[in-house]
């Protein structure tokens, strides 16, 4: 494992210096030149961080299809609860290396964009927005796209510094690679440089052929420094990391599958029923909403498993740390974390030696992939083994 996972390494090193050598249009600001080939700009506008990177393959994905480089917008952070309630916008280098995303196609990031070329290139007076006719009937003129009405979509666009001065209307074609000689034909680049859209151009949850562009989101040495010293200050190996996600808002999501609202495919549930809808496994109460009973089986289940050292827990509410300490016993350190960014809890679940997600989250489904990437095993609230029903479970 450790030889396979070495030479996939090596694999990603040298495609992506590779690439790097390859690309006239990369991100390293000074020398950025203008993409013949076209731009695709979108706002993150669904959904907190989890929705925002499923969002974020797919959108990839779509800017490869249509061969035009991706500009790479800053993650949305919301502060409901937060003085000034502003939405944060938080550049994508921020967590994460902008040029690992190079190995697989042209980047550059929004800001570098707006900055350096769009002064020249797409000035104001000249930006198009482009969307579903269906889109547009929200409009008061039911012509023109929505860009910037409401939150977040306003502060976006205000935060980027772009108003609109046209819009482009489509129907009849989607996002996915069945439609993509329609894009090239209804938009050349020539004529329509910058496709700028009001969400982004990708499902939700990720499409099962773009789970695997996971591996280009690589942390950024910040973060991979900060996570691995809480690691090595808070954890002894080996620990389990569990993702709880029980809050107010989730007890309220997961209530659409008690009442029937919701069937198997429910948010980001095909990472572990399947994304074939007809061969789809029961979504249960406990892989939705875990109740502490489903939390403590699985816990004492995997910290046996792996001879745990240590549990980290990361949570939207409650901990639950005292129940799990007790559970085993004092003899396994119990760990929680109370930092703001939720990020730091995303890399300590990326790395640890075993980790049970829950299974309709996009938050969990983030670091599945992840660990599905670097080898490591995952299993979900209610599913020991993703892709199989664990036995007895009540629907
Ligand atoms: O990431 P996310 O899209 O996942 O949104 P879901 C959940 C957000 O809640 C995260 C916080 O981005 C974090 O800000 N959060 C959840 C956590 N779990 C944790 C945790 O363990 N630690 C920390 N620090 N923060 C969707 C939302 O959430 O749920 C939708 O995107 C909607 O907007 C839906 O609310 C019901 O897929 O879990």
């Amino acid at each position: 494992m450790a030889v396979k996972q070495k030479a996939r390494h090596a694999l990603t090193v040298a495609s992506l210096l590779l690439a790097l050598l390859h690309q006239p249009w990369r991100t390293f600001a000074a020398e950025l030149t203008w993409d013949p080939s076209g731009y695709v700009l979108y706002c993150p506008c669904m959904g907190r961080f989890g929705n925002q990177a499923d969002h974020f393959l797919g959108s990839l994905a779509f800017a490869k299809m249509l061969n035009r480089t991706l500009a790479v917008p800053p993650w949305i952070v919301y502060r409901h609860n937060t003085p000034p309630y502003t939405n944060v916008h938080v550049p994508y280098s921020e967590f994460f290396q902008l040029e690992a995303l190079s190995a697989y196609h042209r980047i550059v990031s929004l800001e570098d964009f707006m900055e350096k070329l769009a002064p020249k290139h797409w000035p104001p007076s000249q930006r198009t927005a482009y969307c579903f006719e269906t889109a547009a009937q929200r409009s008061s003129d039911k012509k023109s796209c929505p860009m910037k009405d409401g939150n977040p979509f306003g502060p976006f666009w205000d935060h980027v510094g772009v108003d609109f001065d046209a819009s482009v209307l489509y129907a009849g074609i989607s996002f996915s690679a069945h439609h993509q000689p329609q894009w090239m034909k209804r938009f050349p680049p020539l004529e329509n440089p910058v496709l700028a859209l009001p969400g982004a151009p990708a499902q939700f949850p990720v499409a099962e052929e773009h789970v695997g562009l996971q591996r280009f989101v690589v942390w950024s040495n910040k973060m991979m420094e900060k996570g691995e010293k809480h690691i090595a200050s808070l954890l002894t190996r080996p620990y389990v990391g569990i993702h709880l996600r029980i809050g107010i808002d989730w007890q309220n999501a997961c209530k659409m599958l008690k009442s029937g609202e919701a069937g198997p495919h429910f948010m980001a549930s095909p990472q572990c029923v399947g994304y074939n809808r007809q061969k789809a496994l029961p979504l249960t109460m406990n892989m939705c909403l875990p109740e502490l009973g489903e939390i403590r089986r699985a816990v004492k289940l995997w910290a046996k498993r792996t001879s745990a050292r240590s549990v980290f827990i990361a949570t939207d509410s409650e901990s639950h740390s005292v129940e799990i300490e007790k559970l085993l016993k004092g003899k396994v350190k119990v760990v929680s974390l109370t930092l703001d960014l939720a990020q730091m809890d995303l890399y300590i679940l990326g790395r640890a030696d075993h980790f049970i997600g829950n299974c309709v989250s996009s938050f969990s489904a983030f670091v599945k992939r992840e660990r599905d990437v670097r080898g490591l095993p995952s299993s979900f609230f209610g599913m020991d083994q993703p892709g199989v029903s664990n036995p007895k479970e009540e629907l």
